[in-house]
């Protein structure tokens, strides 16, 4: 609370003190270097407790002849002062603004700020998305399923019964006596086969797990795989799909060719290899040297495959497999190595450590 002014007390005429009023408030006013200086000044000289608005309050208390003349005084007083605060607090307002706009102002010709790094898909993922388009294009619709999977899924309906030698190739991790981390994408074909009566044509893309570890294997990897399930399904309907994915990813000049396999869940299977985009599946280098990707035989192993074995169907049976009408082709593949042999990655670990040193290397496909 600004403090009271010590006024002489009120002469006979109150309008002598209300010209020295006048004439005090208005030094103050002009005197004001800041808002606060102002509001101090209002407060004294308009303010409930200021000398003016006593007077402004007694004038009925003077005799009647005095109350016009003194109360048309007090209030030209109060208005001429009401005009000049306004005034000032308009002056010092923009001469904030002036002081303001002179600290801010900028260079316009200081370099912009360096661009933002931008990040981008990871190499598994592109990869991922370029083998699914590709899949898609053919009339493959995409599924995903469960990490976590019933011993029943990973194993038993994809005619590996308990004890079965195969099983053991999975290095499987047990969560429990019946449940894992699933070993392949091959579980929930089944679980689409238990969704979906034939015809059925999906790829499953989605990590998998193994207890392996060296420089091409990772206790966690991705895998696609596919199945196509319907009433005049042959090999060569495989081979042609398979053919299409190799071209698509390897480049127009690639040939696939099939070799025997065994899986437990196709029957006939098959390996299948890509001539080398190297060395164009002439096993050779421009110089005449052995090609080391192809190591020199001018094919390069890219998945696994095969006719659905007969008894997988029977798991699914009652929901329209008949073994007897319906036959399939499945597939299998690596999207991490699939990456690696196509953009030279020499160890499978990379993919999965985070160096931004490996991964920015790839950013043009995002
Ligand atoms: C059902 C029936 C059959 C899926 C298949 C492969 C062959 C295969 C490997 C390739 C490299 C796994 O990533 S890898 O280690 N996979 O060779 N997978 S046939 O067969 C199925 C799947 C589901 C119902």
């Amino acid at each position: 609370m600004a403090e009271q002014p010590i006024t002489p007390p009120l002469s006979e005429d109150p309008t002598v003190r209300l010209e020295e009023l006048r004439g005090e408030a208005e030094r103050a006013i002009e005197a004001a270097a800041r808002a606060e200086d102002l509001e101090e000044a209002r407060v004294r000289y308009l303010g409930r407790k200021a000398e003016l608005t006593a007077v402004l309050r007694s004038i009925g208390q003077l005799p009647a002849d005095r109350r016009g003349p003194v109360g048309k005084a007090a209030n030209a007083v109060r208005v001429a002062l009401e005009a000049r605060l306004s005034e000032r607090s308009s002056a010092l307002e923009a001469a904030a603004l002036e002081a303001r706009l002179g600290g801010d102002r900028i260079d316009v010709t200081l370099p912009g700020d360096p661009p933002r790094p931008t990040g981008h898909l990871h190499l598994v993922t592109q990869t991922r998305r370029e083998i699914e388009d590709v899949f898609v294009g053919l009339g493959f619709s995409v599924v995903e399923g469960p990490e976590v999977e019933l011993d029943y899924y990973n194993f038993t309906a994809l005619n590996m019964p308990p004890a079965h030698p195969a099983r053991t190739l999975h290095d499987t991790f047990y969560l429990s006596d019946e449940i894992v981390l699933r070993t392949h994408t091959s579980p929930m074909q089944v679980r689409a086969m238990e969704a979906q009566a034939p015809p059925i044509y999906i790829v499953v893309p989605g990590r998998v797990y193994r207890r392996d570890s060296d420089a091409t294997h990772t206790p966690m990897f991705h895998q696609i795989e596919g199945l196509a399930v319907d009433e005049d399904i042959t090999l060569a309907d495989l081979q042609g799909v398979l053919l299409e994915f190799a071209r698509a990813v390897f480049g127009p000049e690639r040939e696939i060719r099939l070799r025997s396999g065994y899986f437990p869940f196709t029957e006939p299977s098959v390996e299948v290899d890509v001539s080398c985009f190297a060395c164009a599946g002439t096993g050779a280098l421009a110089d005449g040297r052995r090609d080391p990707l192809c190591k020199g035989s001018g094919w390069i192993e890219i998945l696994g495959a095969g006719m659905v074995d007969p008894n997988v169907f029977g798991f699914v049976e009652e929901r329209g497999y008949d073994p007897e009408r319906v036959q399939g082709f499945a597939f299998g593949l690596g999207i991490d190595r699939i990456a690696m042999l196509k953009y030279g990655v020499p160890d499978l670990r990379l993919m999965f450590e985070g160096d931004v040193r490996f991964l920015e290397q790839f950013g043009a496909g995002a």
